[in-house]
């Protein structure tokens, strides 16, 4: 009988909101699943990362929130991450750990899964770009390295397919 109108009133306006909002090149998006498919070893992405001061705490890429990346086992990947807090500086590390994260402050301090794959900082309202090679089979997680309140807050699962 009731009609009830759910306005999912989204407040992510931001000035850069396209960016990360796309499909990026060689990829297909599964919204359903929330799933990047990479195709070739060419992986090139751009990631925003939202504020924590927010519930809408997280990475956007492809236009969904900390979603499964996969990507080609050997891949080159060069990622663009814009920092679109524009309050606190945040970061972006892959590590080889998957959640749960038993003890946060060493998931967030270990070593990246590869060379390269790691940015420490980025300042409110910049960006930075990075890349690496994906060469080892398996699960990883991609987290924020800044741990304001001692847990990881914003993440998401990447996985490096070897048949694929
Ligand atoms: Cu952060």
């Amino acid at each position: 009988m009731d009609n009830e109108l759910h306005n999912s009133a989204h407040s992510a306006e931001m000035a850069d909101a396209r960016f990360a909002a796309q499909t990026p090149p060689d990829a297909s998006v599964d919204r359903e699943e929330s799933r990047i498919i990479f195709q070739t070893k060419q992986v090139t992405m751009h990631m925003a990362a939202l504020s924590n001061a927010f519930d809408d705490a997280r990475f956007h890429v492809g236009g969904l929130d900390d979603p499964r990346i996969v990507t080609p086992l050997g891949a080159k990947v060069t990622m663009t991450i814009q920092n679109q807090d524009g309050l606190h500086s945040h970061g972006w590390k892959l590590i080889n750990q998957t959640p749960p994260f038993a003890h946060p402050q060493e998931a967030a301090s270990a070593p990246p899964a590869f060379p390269g794959a790691e940015i420490a900082h980025i300042d409110p309202n910049q960006q930075s770009q990075i890349q690496f090679t994906v060469d080892r089979p398996g699960v990883y997680t991609y987290i924020c390295p800044e741990l304001k309140d001692k847990d990881i807050g914003l993440y998401g699962i990447w996985e490096v397919a070897p048949g694929h």
